[in-house]
């Protein structure tokens, strides 16, 4: 029966943080895998998750199985924290979203709610791009190519090229864009080239996907959600209120990974739309697993809801970014005291927890095999990996591979 089927060629990140862990060698370092780990290199549990994680086992409530489209609460204070609370979308009822089993399970509910209501529609994702996403959209059925974005030769955005490309599209195509925090380049839209961005999406019928996992770890809450809001001010080429599809994540925000804890949210142009559209991704979770696990939401929504923990989250998570942007500095400082012919100076300028360094997938080996530095194949760095013991000894690593 099973004969005939293939090995698994593993994942780009996952399977090299499989072999991270069973590496024996002491000092080793994994800036591998897309979570923040703190200064004593482990996987923080926020104080204010604690605390609200504390009242939710103090309820001692039954376990039902949650609407397919999640708890009420949860979906409530996801769209708060999107779009900013009472924001004229909100008002107006023109926003359907699910809680859903982390970002990736929101990214592909909404892959094949588009597969299913705009079949033949081509999804674009950035070159380079997080690999899932390609992987995810293909998996859904449909065709996946990728448009400029990242120039390797000035390690700044390719804004003009992108523009250009996109104007190229079929209407109706999907742009998957990183809304802040870009995976894995650390290179983001500016706000002016957003609002330059976002009339060309609507002059040529595009539909924005906004993958938004990373919201807290550029610039700030509110300013992560940037994109967002002007996406849900703007207006169509039908003159109506814009379409698009924004999926985000508690993982990194909240250190709640294995909770797995996201949302979906598609913006239609009206509330008949947003009932029609919500209707289709329950559909759509119903008969892929039925209905999101209850736990994790509600830490989520305790936490987003109580003033008290709201408050608290917010400065851990400023910390949390501001310790990555002190990592950024030690690193970029050590790299130019060893070269300072080199210009290192993109380890300042990008932003989130990764940066693109340009090693090539021959220096990164060597990295992980000489001196137990794991990176990403693409030169992916996790910055928010580094903590005060291990971020000169990376550097000197790296330093030694670049002179080769
Ligand atoms: N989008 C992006 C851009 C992203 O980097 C990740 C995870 C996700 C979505 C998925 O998040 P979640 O809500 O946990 O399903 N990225 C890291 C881990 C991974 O590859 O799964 C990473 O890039 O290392």
């Amino acid at each position: 029966m099973f004969e005939h089927v293939e090995p698994f060629a593993g994942d780009p990140i996952l399977s090299l943080n499989e072999d991270f862990q069973k590496d024996p060698r002491p000092g080793k370092i994994n800036l591998s895998i897309g979570i923040y780990f703190d200064d004593a290199g482990k996987i923080p549990v926020l104080d204010s998750v604690r605390r609200a994680e504390q009242q939710v086992v103090a309820r001692n409530a039954p376990k039902p199985y949650l609407p397919i489209e999640g708890a009420a609460n949860f979906r409530e204070q996801v769209q708060a924290l999107l779009f900013g609370a009472g924001h004229e979308a909100l008002a107006g009822k023109r926003v359907a979203t699910i809680q859903s089993v982390g970002s990736s399970g929101g990214l592909k509910v909404g892959a094949d709610f588009i597969a299913r209501w705009l079949p033949g529609s081509e999804v674009w994702v950035s070159d380079p791009s997080w690999e899932n996403h390609r992987s995810m959209f293909e998996g859904a059925g449909l065709a996946v190519h990728s448009y400029p974005y990242y120039d390797a030769a000035t390690g700044a955005l390719s804004f003009d090229a992108m523009c250009a490309t996109l104007h190229t599209l079929r209407a109706r195509s999907v742009v998957l864009i990183h809304a802040c925090c870009h995976n894995p380049t650390g290179v983001d839209l500016t706000r002016a080239q957003w609002d330059t961005l976002i009339p060309l999406l609507a002059e040529r019928d595009l539909l924005p996907y906004l993958d938004l996992a990373y919201q807290g770890f550029g610039d700030g809450i509110a300013e992560d959600a940037y994109a967002v809001r002007a996406l849900a001010a703007a207006r169509g080429k039908d003159g109506r209120p814009m379409s698009f599809v924004v999926a985000n994540s508690f993982s990194k925000s909240m250190s709640l990974y294995g909770e797995r804890c996201g949302a979906l949210s598609v913006v239609c142009a009206d509330a008949k739309e947003a009932v029609n559209v919500l209707g289709q991704l329950k559909f759509t979770v119903r008969r892929n697993y039925s209905s999101p696990p209850i736990h994790g939401g509600q830490l989520v929504a305790a936490v987003l809801g109580e003033p008290a923990l709201r408050a608290a989250w917010e400065e851990e998570l400023a910390a949390m970014r501001e310790r990555i942007k002190a990592m950024r500095k030690v690193l970029h400082a050590t790299l130019k005291a060893k070269m300072p012919a080199r210009d290192f100076g993109y380890f300042l300028s990008q932003r989130g927890m990764f940066s693109y360094t340009g090693l090539n997938p021959q220096q990164v080996d060597r990295l992980r095999e000489e001196f137990a530095v794991y990176l990403v194949r693409s030169g992916r760095l996790c910055i928010a990996g580094l903590n005060t013991g291990n971020v000169e000894a990376t550097g000197l690593a790296m330093a030694a591979v670049l002179d080769g």
